[in-house]
């Protein structure tokens, strides 16, 4: 049983897309950080961290986007997330995510100007691993939609990074996360 706590559009989103495109069986548990959900001693138990997400495996949590979307890939290899027969692809989609969690995210709060041309010039053209979508591409999306949504970058200021959200707004995974986290409300800082 997969159990996701998440926060509509928060880092969670990520996982959230990635079981719809799986399209397995998973309980959504909403948290909000207006009732301080994530400070919760409960919570803090499974996330000692006090983030989303979590991933409940079985009662068991795994945390860190990077990990939960490389757990979910490995285990449901049919969905074609992750190029398994191939160990360098496979280590570049684990570059990329190493370096939106370690660089891109951190990214976004010192704004425009710094995170400006990062992320755009090495992703080029295409999804991140060229010519093949996987997690990395889930991942990079979610930084994006957020740095698009928040900060609202002028049309043309990350070319490559506005023609990849506007391929993952098509996906029905990305839609369906989308429909399900603006019901339940987002709460984000601006
Ligand atoms: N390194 C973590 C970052 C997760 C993260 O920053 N989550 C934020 C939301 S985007 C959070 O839960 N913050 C709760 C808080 O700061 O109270 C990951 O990749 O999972």
């Amino acid at each position: 049983m997969l159990t996701l706590y998440f926060a509509p559009g928060a880092s969670s989103m990520a996982v959230h897309i990635a079981l719809h495109e799986i399209g397995v069986a998973f309980e959504g548990r909403p948290m909000s950080f207006k009732s301080n959900d994530m400070r919760a001693p409960d919570y803090l138990r499974l996330n000692p961290e006090g983030k989303v997400p979590t991933l409940l495996i079985d009662e068991r949590p795994l945390t860190e986007v990077a990990a939960i979307l490389f757990y979910l890939a490995r285990r449901f290899p049919e969905a074609g997330l992750l190029p398994c027969d191939d160990a360098e692809a496979e280590a570049h989609a684990l570059s990329w995510m190493s370096f939106i969690a370690s660089t891109l995210h951190p990214a976004r709060r010192r704004g425009l100007d710094y995170a400006k041309g990062i992320a755009d010039r090495r992703l080029g053209q295409g999804w991140t691993l060229g010519a093949r979508y996987s997690i990395a591409d889930i991942h990079l999306f979610r930084l994006y939609w957020r740095l698009f949504n928040s900060l609202k970058p002028a049309a043309g200021t990350f070319p490559n990074l506005d023609a990849h959200y506007a391929r993952m707004a098509e996906r029905p995974a990305v839609q369906r996360t989308i429909e399900v986290e603006s019901a339940v409300g987002y709460e984000l800082p601006a």
